[in-house]
Order: structure tokens, then C-alpha cells, then sequence
């Protein structure tokens, strides 16, 4: 008797991966930006963590490269229903950049190449959850996917992961990022569905 293949069952997810509610897997890479992809060299790039004290890094490519770097496998949930399993990343872990920096704020406003910004608890950049992230599948970032780098903090909706991330201001009060402002949920956790204000 001949080994029945297990098949193709649509959109059942990969074996040991979870589909949050009302997602559906993909194997594209689809991108999704608000505007056109700002081209920043290397040369030029840079990033910052400014505190609400005043104090402020910055950190030149160069600068970045010679930090140590982890290379993180994760799951990515866009808030347009596709999810794509077992990504992989190169970046500098955001615990890293924070170390030191003397701050007493509760909240986070990422702030991108271009204008782009998107708000966060600070404590979801800490404890190894999110990374400023310079390669994907072993190739440098493309630049439609957020390169020279992007934020990665790959447990809320992917449009809090900042593509050409060029700093974190740290803030005592929360403000609204671009597509929060827009109605997107303030935290957007995928597992609980948090999609728009309200959910
Ligand atoms: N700077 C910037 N970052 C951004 C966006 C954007 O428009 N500009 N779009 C966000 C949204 S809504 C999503 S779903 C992801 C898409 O990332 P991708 O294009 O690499 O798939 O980037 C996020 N980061
Ligand atoms: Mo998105």
C-alpha cells in the first residue's frame, strides 16, 4: 500500500505553530507601507534613544555592527489577517540599546526614516522581545522591508515593528503613533485581537 502523503489542508497552520484569531497563513513576504521607502545609507543611518530626562544615544552603523547580535526565528502578525511562520532575523536585541540609559518612563514612541511612528509599552522592547533588526533570511534587510533596519517585536501586530527605524523616544505619558492615531488598537496583541480602538 502506498504512504498516503498527509496532504494540503488550505490554511491549516504549520505543525507547532499557532494562528492567532482570524488570521490566515502565508508563505509571501507581502509589504505594507504607508508611504514611499525612504533610501538611507548606511553611511547616514543612525539611532537614538532619547530619554525624557534629556539624555540621549546615538549610535552610528558602524557603531551597531560591533554590538553583539542574536538571530531570532518568530512568527509575524500583520493586522490585515496574514501571518507567516518561523522568520529569520539578525539584530541587536533593544535590551542592549536601553542598557544603562536612566529613565523612569513607562512608554515608548518609535520614530522611523520617512515620518512613520508607532507607540508601545517600553517594557515589550525589554526582556529579549524585540530587536533592531539589520537581516532577514540571511541577506541584508531589502529596503521595502525596512532596511538598513527595523524594529522586530514580533508579539504584537507586525505595524508596530517600525521599517528604516531610526530611534525610541522614551516618554512618562503614552502618545499615539501614526496608524494609532489612525484608529489601529493602542497595544495590538494579536492574540487577543486587538486590531482597532475598541477591541
Ligand atoms: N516606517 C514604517 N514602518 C512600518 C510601516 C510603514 O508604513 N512605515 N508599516 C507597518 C505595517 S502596517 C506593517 S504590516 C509592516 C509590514 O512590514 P513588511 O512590509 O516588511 O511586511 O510594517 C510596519 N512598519
Ligand atoms: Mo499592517
Amino acid at each position: 500500500m502506498p504512504i498516503v502523503s498527509r496532504g494540503f489542508h488550505g490554511r491549516r497552520p504549520e505543525p507547532g505553530h499557532k494562528l492567532p484569531p482570524g488570521q490566515y497563513e502565508t508563505h509571501d513576504f507581502p509589504v505594507l507601507s504607508a508611504g514611499p521607502t525612504p533610501r538611507v545609507s548606511r553611511e547616514d543611518w543612525e539611532f537614538s534613544v532619547a530619554a525624557e530626562t534629556g539624555e540621549r544615544r546615538t549610535w552610528s552603523w558602524a557603531d551597531l555592527m560591533a554590538l553583539p547580535s542574536q538571530r531570532p526565528t518568530v512568527d509575524l502578525h500583520c493586522v490585515t489577517k496574514w501571518s507567516k511562520f518561523g522568520t529569520d532575523w539578525e539584530g541587536v536585541s533593544v535590551d542592549t540599546l536601553l542598557e544603562g540609559v536612566g529613565s523612569a518612563a513607562e512608554y515608548a514612541l518609535v520614530h522611523s526614516y520617512g515620518g512613520y511612528t508607532t507607540n508601545l509599552p517600553l517594557e515589550d522592547l525589554r526582556d529579549g522581545q524585540a530587536w533592531i533588526a539589520f537581516r532577514y533570511d540571511g541577506e541584508d534587510l531589502a529596503p521595502e522591508h525596512g532596511g538598513p533596519a527595523r524594529l522586530l517585536v514580533p508579539h504584537l501586530y507586525l505595524w508596530k515593528s517600525a521599517k528604516w527605524v531610526r530611534g525610541i523616544e522614551l516618554l512618562l505619558n503614552d502618545e499615539p503613533g501614526f496608524w494609532e492615531s489612525a484608529g489601529y488598537h493602542d497595544y495590538g496583541d494579536p492574540w487577543r485581537e486587538q486590531r482597532y480602538q475598541g477591541d
